[in-house]
C-alpha cells in the first residue's frame, strides 16, 4: 500500500464519525500524491500523518441566560490546527450545525489557505452550535461574554487569533474582545475583524468577497490569454459584462457582489438558508445591505421591496444561467446536479467563496467539462489575508489606508494566483487549480515542519 492510502485508511479509521473532515482530507490527499511520491522526506517525516492531526482541540461548556431567565448550555470548540508557519489563525462559527467534523474540516483548510497567502499564520478555527437567529442583543453579548470567558486562556496574539465567519461579525467580535481585555488586562491584536475604532483593518470587512473577485478576474484572464483568439470572447474583459449569481447574503457575499457590480458585471441571485432572489436587472445591493446588515432580516425582503426581482422558497440559484457561479454561503451547498445544470447553462466559471461549498463530484464535474474552478483555499484567502495584515497594523500600533490595505489584497490574491497556476502546471494539469493550491499551500507548510523537527 502507498504511504498515502496507509495514512488515509488509518485516518479513516479514527475519525469515521467526521463526513466533512474526511472529505477535505481526501481532496488534499488525492491532488497532493506528485509531491509526497516524488520524495521520501514526507514519509520519513510522518508529515501526512502530523499534518492531519490537530495540535491541540479544545472543547468546553458556554453557559449563558436567555431572556426568559432560563440557563442554557451550548459547546464551544478551538482547534489549534498547525502553527508551523505562523500563530493558529481562523474564524469563529455560529451556527446550530456546528460539531468537531465541520470545526476540524475548517481548521484543516485553513492550513494550507493561510500558506498560500504567503504570509505568517497559521491553521486553526473554532465556534459553537449556539444558533445566533432570532436572539436579542442581550442574548448574543452574554454568549461571546461566556464563549470568551474560557477561550481566553487559549489565545494570545502571538499564540491563536480567532476572527469572524458563519454568525459571527463585527458586533460578536466587538463583545468578544470586550471580554478578553477585561479578562487579561492587554489591549493587544487577539481577534481580527474588530472595529476600526479599536483596532480594526480599513477593508477586512470587504477582503473575503473582494478578494474573492480578483482571483476569479485573473483566472478569466489568464485563461483568456492562453486561449488566443479561439475561445476568448467570454473570458475576456475579466468580470466586465458577464452575468454573475452568488449564493448567501453575508459578509462574503454582499461584498463579492459589490465587486462583481463595480467591476461591470451584473449580480442576478442571492440566498439564504430560507429562499433565494433573481433579480434581472442586477441585485440592488442597499436594499440588501439594508436587510442584512441593519435590519438582520431575510433576503425574501428583497422581492417585498425591489419589484423586478421573484423569490422561491425551492431550488438553488445555480439554476439560473449565468457565465460565472459564485457560492458564498456554506458546506456543500453546490452539488452534481448544480454542477450539471451550470454545465449544461454554459457556466464559464466558479470561484468558492464558502468553505467546501462543491461536492466532491461537483469539482469533478466542473473539471471534466473544462470549466474554471477556483477553489476555495485560493478563493476565499482574501479575508484571512487582511486578518494577518491586521495584525502587522496592531504590532506597529498604525493604521492603514483602505487604498493601502486593498493594493495590497490585490497583489496578494495575483500571488495566489500564481502560485497556484505553477503548481498545477508543474505537478497536474495547467487549469487544475485545486491541485495546484493543495500542492503550493501543502510544500511550504510541510518544509517548516521538517525545518522544526518533531
Ligand atoms: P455570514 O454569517 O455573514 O453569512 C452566511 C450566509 O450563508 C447567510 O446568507 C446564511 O443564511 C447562509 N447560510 C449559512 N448556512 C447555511 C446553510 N446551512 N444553508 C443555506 N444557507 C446558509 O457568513 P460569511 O459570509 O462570513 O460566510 C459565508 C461562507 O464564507 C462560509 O462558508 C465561511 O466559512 C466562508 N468564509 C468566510 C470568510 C469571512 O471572512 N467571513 C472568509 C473565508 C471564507 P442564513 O442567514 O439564513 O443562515
Ligand atoms: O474561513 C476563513 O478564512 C475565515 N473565516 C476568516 C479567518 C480569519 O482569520 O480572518
Amino acid at each position: 500500500m502507498s504511504y498515502i492510502q496507509d495514512v488515509r485508511q488509518s485516518i479513516v479509521a479514527r475519525n469515521a464519525d467526521q463526513p466533512e473532515f474526511l472529505q477535505a482530507v481526501d481532496e488534499v490527499l488525492s491532488t497532493i500524491k506528485p509531491v509526497v511520491e516524488s520524495d521520501s522526506v514526507y514519509k520519513n517525516n510522518a508529515i501526512l500523518e502530523r499534518i492531519t492531526e490537530p495540535d491541540r482541540q479544545i472543547m468546553f461548556r458556554v453557559p449563558w441566560t436567555d431572556d426568559n431567565g432560563n440557563m442554557r448550555v451550548n459547546r464551544g470548540y478551538r482547534i489549534q490546527f498547525n502553527n508551523a508557519i505562523g500563530p493558529y489563525k481562523g474564524g469563529l462559527r455560529l451556527h446550530p450545525s456546528v460539531n468537531l467534523s465541520i470545526i476540524k474540516f475548517l481548521g484543516f483548510e485553513q492550513i494550507f489557505k493561510n500558506s498560500l497567502t504567503g504570509l505568517p499564520i497559521g491553521g486553526g478555527k473554532g465556534g459553537s452550535d449556539f444558533d445566533p437567529k432570532g436572539k436579542s442583543e442581550r442574548e448574543i453579548r452574554e454568549f461571546c461574554q461566556s464563549f470568551m470567558t474560557e477561550l481566553a486562556r487559549h489565545i494570545g496574539a502571538d499564540t491563536d487569533v480567532p476572527a469572524g465567519d458563519i454568525g459571527v461579525g463585527g458586533r460578536e467580535i466587538g463583545y468578544m474582545y470586550g471580554q478578553y481585555k477585561r479578562i487579561k488586562n492587554i489591549y493587544e491584536g487577539v481577534l481580527t475583524g474588530k472595529g476600526l475604532t479599536y483596532g480594526g483593518s480599513l477593508a477586512r470587512t470587504e477582503a473575503t468577497g473582494y478578494g474573492l473577485v480578483y482571483i476569479v478576474k485573473n483566472m478569466l484572464e489568464a485563461a483568456s490569454a492562453v486561449n488566443g483568439n479561439s475561445v476568448t470572447i467570454g473570458l475576456s474583459n475579466g468580470i466586465k459584462g458577464k452575468t454573475v449569481t452568488i449564493s448567501g447574503s453575508g459578509n462574503v457575499a454582499i461584498y463579492a457582489a459589490q465587486k462583481v457590480t463595480e467591476l461591470g458585471g451584473k449580480v442576478v441571485t442571492m440566498s439564504d438558508s430560507n429562499g433565494w432572489v433573481y433579480d434581472p436587472n442586477g441585485i440592488n445591493l442597499d436594499v440588501v445591505k439594508q436587510i442584512k446588515e441593519i435590519k438582520r432580516g431575510r433576503i425574501k425582503e428583497y422581492a417585498d421591496i425591489v419589484k423586478s426581482a421573484e423569490y422561491h422558497d425551492n431550488g438553488k440559484v445555480w439554476q439560473v444561467k449565468c457565465d460565472v457561479a459564485l457560492p458564498c454561503a456554506t458546506q456543500n451547498e453546490l452539488d452534481v446536479n448544480d454542477a450539471k445544470t451550470l454545465i449544461k447553462n454554459k457556466v464559464l466559471a466558479v470561484g468558492e467563496g464558502a468553505n467546501m461549498p462543491s461536492t466532491t463530484e461537483a469539482i469533478n464535474a466542473f473539471q471534466a467539462a473544462n470549466v474554471l474552478f477556483m477553489p476555495a483555499k485560493a478563493a476565499n484567502a482574501g479575508g484571512v489575508a487582511v486578518s494577518a495584515l491586521e495584525m502587522s497594523q496592531n504590532s506597529q500600533r498604525l493604521a492603514w489606508t483602505f487604498d493601502e490595505v486593498d493594493n495590497k489584497l490585490k497583489g496578494i490574491m495575483s500571488g495566489i494566483f500564481d502560485k497556484v497556476s505553477e503548481a498545477a502546471k508543474l505537478y497536474a494539469t495547467p487549469t487544475d487549480y485545486v491541485a495546484g493550491a493543495n500542492i503550493a499551500g501543502f510544500l511550504k507548510v510541510a518544509q517548516a515542519m521538517i525545518a522544526q523537527g518533531v
